[in-house]
């Protein structure tokens, strides 16, 4: 059954085309930066946000249905697998990313709801074969059931950490089983309302914990996939102990997890916490921690997380300028964590939100591309630190001198002189490569 009748596959026609069912700068195969378009960029699709999204909000339920939404719930899972498989080949996706409770319906039981995960499993792998299509990361879903209602690994009920590890270990069994490039936490309930009734200390511990044990479980089933983890700093709670790149490189190193993971940078999460989305990737790679990203964009004028599909040139070069620089993605992709608007009920909505994703990060690639071989930044920051190459910042960059020794050299000086950080030149020649 074909459920996206009317559109055929989406390919590139160039910048020139009137045909908005097209591409008009991702060409996938087309060479940048010696590699294929399609490798540099490895987009990927949400399945919750693409198949299961209602458009609901906390004022009023879905006004999206689609054509699978009538049937039971395990045909309905099933139908969404098809029309997921279908969706991708069309659009030319060779990945997605999951949570457990995506793919199969919640069943009164684990046992149950374990079994209704690996019928759907089942479908999944013949479209995986079918298609070539491959799973970039695979997650659980520890914040939808009320059962997280104090958390997951942070609960301050044992008995939920437990359903927690039972569901991170099936989770790890299914992304092992699809073959799974990578595996995501995020602490949707990881955090908490009010410190007057929490034991931070405990909680942090706890969570560090079941990391801990998720990666010794991946390692006795031999599942090799990168873990990511996924900073984000409030929403659903007030506080989230990931809240940022910086508190994640933190948090692992503190408890000694800093070599086995890496982060899942998602751009509405860096604005949420007053941050870029530059600076959230920059931090990462930096640290050798870049490993994946959530491609979307939130609302300058709202302070919650609306995942709306990124149509930002700006934040696009500026992304995919830190992904070059960090020698581009090896386990990670570009996964489309954006959801249409509620009021974009129609189904070919869907097609126009992605193909103005992939385009935008397209031509973000193409511009960053161009930046980096004409060496823009590079230069400029070069010049800029010059005095550390030589002379007194060499010795203080190379650990040679102490306070004694700098205040001496400092005592000589007569004056001293600063040059222009050149800002305003600099954001002009950004717009001229981005104009071009
Ligand atoms: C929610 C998160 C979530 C993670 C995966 O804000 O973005 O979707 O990416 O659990
Ligand atoms: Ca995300
Ligand atoms: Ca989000």
């Amino acid at each position: 059954m074909e459920f996206f009748k009317g559109i055929g596959k989406i390919s590139y026609e160039g910048k020139e085309s009137k045909n908005e069912l097209s591409f008009k700068y991702y060409n996938p195969e087309e060479i940048v930066m010696g590699k294929p378009m399609k490798e540099h960029l490895k987009f990927a699709m949400s399945y919750w946000h693409t198949l299961t999204a209602g458009g609901n909000d906390q004022f009023g339920e879905g006004t999206i249905v689609r054509e699978w939404d009538c049937l039971t719930p395990m045909e309905r899972a099933k139908a969404r697998v098809k029309a997921g498989f279908e969706f991708m080949e069309k659009l030319g996706i060779e990945y997605f990313c999951f949570h457990d409770r995506d793919i199969a319906p919640e069943a009164e039981t684990l046992a149950e709801y374990q079994k209704n995960l690996d019928e759907i499993v089942d479908v999944i792998e013949i479209e995986m074969k079918r298609t070539g299509i491959k799973l970039l990361w695979g997650t659980s879903n520890m914040f939808s059931h009320p059962r997280f209602v104090h958390g997951a690994a942070t609960s301050c009920n044992a008995d939920v950490f437990a359903w927690s590890a039972a569901q991170v270990k099936k989770a790890l069994e299914i992304t092992k089983r699809l073959n799974g490039a990578g595996y995501v936490f995020w602490g949707g309930r990881e955090g908490y309302e009010t410190l007057l009734n929490t034991d931070m200390k405990l909680e942090m511990d706890n969570l560090a914990r079941l990391l801990k044990m998720s990666k010794e479980y991946a390692k006795e089933i031999g599942f090799d996939g990168q873990f990511y983890i996924e900073p984000k700093p409030k929403e659903p709670t007030k506080h989230q102990y990931d809240f940022d790149s910086a508190t994640v490189i933190g948090f692992l190193k503190t408890y000694g997890l800093d070599k086995d993971f890496k982060l899942n940078i998602e751009a509405n999460h860096a604005t949420l916490a007053g941050h870029t989305f530059q600076h959230e990737l920059r931090l990462a790679r930096i640290n050798g921690m870049l490993g994946s990203v959530d491609a979307n964009m939130g609302d300058m004028l709202l302070g919650w997380d609306t995942d709306q599909f990124p149509t930002n040139i700006y934040d696009a070069v500026l992304a995919m300028y830190e992904i070059l620089k960090d020698g581009g993605f090896k386990t990670g992709g570009l996964n489309f964590d954006s959801k249409v608007r509620r009021a974009s009920i129609d189904t070919d909505d869907l097609f126009y939100a992605y193909i103005a994703g992939m385009d935008t990060f397209a031509k973000g690639l193409r511009v960053a591309a161009k930046l980096i071989e004409d060496k823009v930044f590079e230069n400029v920051v070069a010049q800029r630190y010059a005095s550390y190459t030589t002379g007194i910042g060499k010795e203080i960059v190379e650990n040679k001198v102490g306070l004694k020794e700098l205040s001496d050299y400092a005592l000589k000086l007569h004056g001293i002189e600063n040059r222009s950080g050149r800002q305003e030149r600099l954001e002009t020649i950004l717009n001229n490569y981005i104009f071009a």
